[in-house]
């Protein structure tokens, strides 16, 4: 029933907002029009101060977790077994989770320009797949010690999320195997899409580093 779509509506609508625009229009700057021009927690942190880039990455982080955690049971008090519509409550899970990171990256609050979908996508990946998810978390932190380039700490968590699920790490809530592949694949190709003016500086030698204030347009 078109009940059973509306975790999925719910997911986008809930990734949509745009946490990190909001927290920087509270404090008087457009993040489009400031450090790197993304309104992620990096750039809400370069600009308006780590706690504030805390703030925004606990929040675009639960966008992520909530809509994966309460697609089925939503589903379910919607429609008697509304879950089952979907075949398995693991491809709803996972249709939750891609709506939830296409909302952050794509808003239609803010004309579908959004985030590059790291904070959020971490959040669906931390209840979908536990494991690679505390992987990928691990290689930002050391990747972002040793390189002090927050973009390429992302590629690389991004990186091995995907690899390490490639490789079989066990995914409890994950029974169906692939729709969750497919979400982790394309999830990461868009991630690299949405980086692309981060390689390219990074490429070039002229990529931001943590703790340097250039304010370089993208
Ligand atoms: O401003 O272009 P910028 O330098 O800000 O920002 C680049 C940056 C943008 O991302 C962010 C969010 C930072 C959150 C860090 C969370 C670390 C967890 C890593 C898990 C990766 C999971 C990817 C999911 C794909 C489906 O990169």
């Amino acid at each position: 029933t078109v009940a059973a779509l509306v975790p999925l509506v719910v997911a986008y609508l809930v990734g949509a907002l745009p946490f990190g625009y909001l927290v920087g229009r509270a404090r008087g700057v457009n993040l489009f029009h400031a450090g790197s021009g993304n309104i992620g927690a990096t750039n809400a942190a370069r600009v308006l101060g780590r706690s504030f880039g805390a703030l925004v990455f606990a929040l675009d982080f639960l966008k992520g977790v909530i809509p994966v955690a309460a697609a089925v049971p939503m589903a379910n008090a919607l429609a008697a077994g509304g879950a089952s519509a979907f075949g398995s409550p693991d491809v709803l899970r996972v249709g939750a989770a891609a709506l939830a990171f296409l909302g952050h990256m794509f808003p239609v609050y803010l004309g579908f320009r959004g985030g590059k979908g790291v904070a959020t996508g971490a959040g669906t990946v931390f209840v979908l797949v536990p494991i690679p998810a505390a992987l990928s978390i691990l290689t930002w932190v050391v990747v972002l010690f040793a390189s002090r380039f927050v973009s390429l700490a992302s590629l690389a968590a991004a990186t091995v999320l995907v690899a390490a699920h490639l490789v079989g790490a066990p995914a409890p809530f994950c029974e169906s195997a692939l729709p969750v592949t497919l979400y982790l694949v394309i999830g990461t190709a868009l991630v690299f899409v949405k980086h692309r003016a981060n390689v390219k500086r990074l490429l070039a030698g002229t990529e931001n580093a943590v703790g340097e204030f250039s304010m370089r347009q993208p």
